[in-house]
């Protein structure tokens, strides 16, 4: 996107570089006009069976192509961790994030973030007061969060390729909010409470002049039942790239009619909101856990989906060593020629789809 800083006084005209995230904006249009992207989270850090194996990825296994778009988490970087929650190094999440982006892919970046006043993880919901001290400026809580922010800020600023470019990439913080489960979720602070979050969150970023990130807004489907529950808590346009939704599938076949619903009420919403404020809609995150149905992507995936305009989809980790924790089959695993015939849809990209879709 060239920008006009146009000065009519001498009928000279400078075009502006385009930033890297107005670049990568302009690539997830293409690709919605193409279909959509595939993404999975950890794709090349860890599978089913292995872990930290250069190349390695179970898309790859099942399709021979790499996923469009990968997934990360920066959860515990706010602790200075070395590794994130779910033990991937940040050092080898940053040499993949390289990896990623220079074959043509995307990257991602959710935060799952420790809770700054129990000290808990993301998931400790037991103080409900958390919230309204990390935006109240002065706070120690506050300050702890803006520091924390700052963390992440200096990752994702740091993500360059091997020219020194910045690698643009959808960060997706203070996600699934219209849920219970995190500290952040709708129980446990007012909409506007929510809304100082993301302002905070940017400022952080806006003050460091970073220009290499695209941001997404993600409600759940719990609690979000229309346009209304969507944009309830919506922190404005300047601050938003990505009407996202995070919408899962439970209980096998007897979820199939549900599923579809929650689609048409969240990500429908995503598509309606996309649409009034001129953004790109995306399906954040989805999966069935465990794929218990042997054709889970196409005959229920891909017909709750088919008929809204979105640049991505999400599907969640396969975790290593964990039975049925995995949204992608592994290989041997029995939904593997589903997911090949799904990665066959024209309207399914992967790398090899978008790589030169630039
Ligand atoms: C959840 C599970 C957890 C993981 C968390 C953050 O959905 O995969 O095991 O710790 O996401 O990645």
């Amino acid at each position: 996107m060239a920008l006009c800083g146009c000065s009519h006084s001498n009928q000279t005209v400078v075009e502006e570089a385009a930033t890297p995230a107005q670049q990568l904006l302009e690539r997830l249009a293409k690709i919605q006009e193409k279909g959509f992207a595939f993404g999975h989270h950890d794709d090349t850090a860890y599978g089913h069976y292995w872990e930290y194996t250069p190349d390695s990825s179970d898309v790859r296994s099942a399709t021979g192509d790499y996923p469009a778009i990968i997934n990360w988490d920066l959860g515990m970087i706010e602790l200075d961790s070395a590794r994130n929650l779910d033990g991937v190094p940040f050092e080898y999440m940053r040499q993949q994030i390289k990896a990623q982006h220079a074959r043509g892919g995307i990257n991602s970046i959710s935060w799952h973030l420790r809770n700054p006043l129990t000290g808990g993880d993301a998931w400790d919901t037991s103080d409900s007061t958390v919230v309204s001290h990390a935006v109240a400026e002065g706070d120690s809580v506050n300050a702890k969060l803006l520091a924390w922010t700052g963390k992440v800020a200096a990752f994702i600023a740091s993500l360059k390729d091997d020219n020194g470019v910045p690698i643009p990439v959808i960060f997706r913080p203070w996600h699934e909010h219209t849920g219970d489960w995190f500290w952040w979720g709708k129980p446990y602070c007012t909409a506007q409470e929510y809304k100082n979050l993301w302002a905070m969150t940017r400022k952080v970023f806006d003050d460091k002049e970073i220009d290499n990130v695209v941001w997404a807004y993600s409600p759940d489907k719990s609690n979000c039942s229309g346009l209304d529950d969507y944009m309830e808590r919506y922190p404005g346009d300047d601050y938003i790239d990505i009407m996202g939704a995070d919408v899962y599938h439970f209980n096998g076949e007897q979820g199939n009619e549900a599923f579809t619903q929650w689609m048409t009420a969240t990500l429908g919403s995503a598509v309606a909101a996309a649409k009034a404020h001129d953004k790109i809609a995306a399906l954040t995150e989805t999966g069935s856990e465990g794929l218990v149905l042997d054709d889970w992507y196409m005959n229920v995936l891909l017909p709750a989906i088919k008929d809204y305009p979105i640049a991505y989809i999400t599907v969640w980790r396969n975790g290593f060593g964990m039975e049925k924790h995995f949204y992608v089959p592994y290989p041997g695993h029995h939904a593997i020629g589903d997911f090949v015939e799904f990665y066959k849809q024209p309207s399914t990209l992967f790398l090899n789809d978008i790589k030169e879709l630039k």
